[in-house]
């Protein structure tokens, strides 16, 4: 989607804080941290939201990249949150999947 902003971040055409990246997926920074480390794991392809057709594949790639972003900013062992919101209801703001990782801190009951 050409205009879609994570498009654009996930294929490095505007610069952001990269964490990390693999050929299908991209973590970077998100702009409005919640917690010390609040970073958005997106797909690099163009998908709505969660259960708009993500195969496998890309899935996979994105746990991965969880994987590394727990493993890169130190919260592996001291326990971390993974959330996607799925509608404007739950507070989607962005139209291009995204998961937080969000840890770095005690986590409250709320999003962060
Ligand atoms: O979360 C959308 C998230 O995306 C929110 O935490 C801010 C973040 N955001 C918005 N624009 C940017 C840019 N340009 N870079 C990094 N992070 C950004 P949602 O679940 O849709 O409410």
């Amino acid at each position: 989607m050409s205009d879609c902003i994570f498009c654009k971040l996930a294929k490095g055409e505007i610069p952001t804080t990269m964490v990390y990246q693999n050929e299908l997926a991209a973590a970077f920074a998100d702009a409005s941290p919640l917690a010390p480390v609040h970073v958005l794991v997106v797909p690099k392809a163009h998908h709505d939201n969660l259960l708009d057709g993500v195969d496998a594949q890309t899935l996979m790639a994105m746990v991965e990249c969880v994987e590394q972003v727990v493993q890169r900013t130190g919260i592996k062992d001291s326990g971390f949150r993974v959330l996607t919101n799925v509608g404007a209801d739950a507070g989607q703001t962005v139209n291009h999947l995204h998961w937080h990782v969000l840890g770095g801190k005690r986590l409250s009951d709320q999003l962060a």
